[in-house]
């Protein structure tokens, strides 16, 4: 059974994907604790009403960012996870954070990188005015949002969208790459390359999602 920690700081609706997908398709693995760096994240309460541990771990109280990736890092270890889930997780974190978890930490981040990377990436779509959006499920890295990408979906920009609505069409394949990523890595499918920069997924299925939006236009 491999073990899963998930890190929130809201909704946490890709956490609760992945749980879902846990259990639904039997995975040989177990999301053993959600912890947040927001004591008010909604997506504590879905977390504890299936009967997942659950932490918080609030940044405004450390001296610096080195301090709380500590002390996030010693909430993760006492579950000795095999792998680190960010789920709407919106805490930049150290070089010494990421080093300790490298090769099994994933984020899914809501543009096709390397577009858009960093926050208020919906409306950086829209500025730049692309008519394909999406979202990218990375392996974790010091640079931030540059890590080797595991799965990519892809989204049609369409005449009237504001950033709400583009992001709640990203969301949806949030929803169906993140979770199936994971589980690629639960399989232990997932290999980086020996350079660290690519992904390598064994057998070979699709890394890639293209919404079905198919003959219903604009
Ligand atoms: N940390 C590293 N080192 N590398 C990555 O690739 C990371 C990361 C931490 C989080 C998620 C990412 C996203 O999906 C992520 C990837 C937060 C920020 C940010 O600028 C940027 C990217 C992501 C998450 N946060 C600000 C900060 O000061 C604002 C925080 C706040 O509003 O409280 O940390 O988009």
């Amino acid at each position: 059974m491999k073990k899963i920690v998930i890190l929130i700081s809201g909704r946490g609706s890709n956490m609760e994907a992945v749980v879902r997908a846990c259990a639904r398709e039997g995975w040989p693995a177990r999301v053993c604790a959600v912890v947040s760096n927001r004591p008010d994240a909604a997506g504590l309460s879905f977390a504890q009403a299936n009967g997942i541990e659950t932490k918080v771990v609030d940044h405004r109280g450390f001296e610096d960012r080195e301090a709380f990736d500590a002390a996030l890092a010693r909430e993760i270890d006492r579950y000795e996870p095999d792998l680190v889930v960010l789920a709407g997780f919106i805490r930049m974190l150290t070089d010494g954070f990421v080093e300790r978890y490298a090769g099994r930490i994933l984020n899914v981040h809501p543009s096709l990188l390397p577009c858009f990377a960093g926050l208020r990436t919906h409306q950086q779509a829209l500025d730049a005015g692309v008519r394909v959006h999406g979202a990218t499920v990375h392996f974790v890295t010091p640079t931030l949002d540059h890590g080797p990408i595991v799965a990519q979906g892809a989204v049609p920009v369409v005449a009237g969208d504001d950033a709400a609505a583009l992001a709640a069409r990203v969301l949806q394949v949030e929803h169906v790459i993140y979770p199936r990523a994971v589980r690629w890595f639960i399989e232990g499918r997932l290999t980086l390359t020996i350079d660290g920069e690519r992904v390598a997924l064994t057998p070979s299925e699709p890394q890639w999602l293209f919404a079905d939006t198919a003959g219903k236009g604009a």
